[in-house]
């Protein structure tokens, strides 16, 4: 791997890595996408209720679990996202998927994943999977730099007319800025990083990045996208506030799973495969 490229991911945490995975991967990859959708867990949602689209978002559905092991094991992106970090062991945590269809589906907010996720340290990626060719306007947008930055407060992704309504709320975390509306006042206002993507591109992403995804509309009315997480070496526990009785202590993801860590432990427990 080019040192720019890690360079690239260490510095603005994320990068675009062009052509990584090839048709049989791809095929793979929407089949599990298919069977996620048919099958959805009980983190399931319609993002964007109201609007006359169809969306479907999930997040590590227990029933895909095998098979997405199985995918995640199989697929070259531990070997990469080794190389990219500089770490011996890679881990597969669990998958989100992104329906967007009819052409009207909305933004997925700013957020970063590790307002959810109890996650430390450098060795983290998503690796951000579209199935379709998609134009700049229509992908994943990053804060360059953001995963250095400040760790503010999730958004409760319920409020459309309040992108950033705090999910742990009493000052637990700070609030996030409202970036759709800085930029709208001022396109200079964030450092924003997008690519167009095409099928077998892969967004690597540090979670920690804030980001959010475009939405569609005519030019790009459809959106499948399937997100790996993955996790190596320097990945520790990092307890989430408790004022939220919903995520009470660790989110939804995993709690049990995750009961015996304590704050700076490595990021470990035998529900994760080890895929490098
Ligand atoms: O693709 C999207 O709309 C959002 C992606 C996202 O939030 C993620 O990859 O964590």
């Amino acid at each position: 791997m080019d040192e720019s490229v890690r360079t690239t991911f260490r510095d603005d945490g994320a990068v675009l890595l062009k052509d990584c995975l090839d048709e049989g991967h791809l095929a793979a990859c929407k089949e599990a996408f298919d069977w996620a959708v048919a099958n959805p867990g009980p983190n399931a949602s319609s993002m964007f209720e109201g609007t006359e689209q169809r969306s479907h978002v999930d997040n590590a559905n227990p029933r895909a679990k095998h098979r997405l092991d199985e995918l995640a094991a199989a697929l070259p992106l531990g070997t990469l996202f080794a190389e990219l970090w500089g770490s011996e062991h890679v881990w597969y945590f669990a998958e989100e998927i992104f329906l967007k269809q009819g052409g009207k589906a909305g933004r997925s907010p700013w957020h970063q994943d590790t307002a959810y996720l109890p996650w430390a340290g450098s060795h983290w990626a998503n690796a951000w999977i579209s199935f379709q060719s998609l134009p700049e306007g229509n992908a994943l947008e990053i804060i360059r730099g953001s995963h250095r930055g400040v760790q503010y407060d999730g958004t409760t992704f319920a409020n459309p007319d309040d992108p950033t309504e705090p999910m742990w709320g009493a000052q637990a975390l700070p609030r996030l800025p409202n970036i759709d509306a800085d930029l709208a006042a001022d396109p200079t206002a964030h450092d924003v990083l997008t690519w167009a993507v095409e099928p077998g591109d892969v967004i690597a992403l540090h979670p920690r990045s804030l980001h959010g995804g475009a939405g569609t509309d005519p030019r790009c009315p459809d959106r499948h996208t399937l997100v790996l997480r993955f996790f190596g070496d320097d990945a520790t526990f990092r307890p989430l506030p408790d004022t939220n009785k919903h995520f009470a202590r660790n989110g939804v993801l995993f709690v049990e799973e995750m009961a015996g860590l304590n704050e700076g432990d490595p990021f470990r427990a035998p529900v994760f495969r080890q895929v490098v």
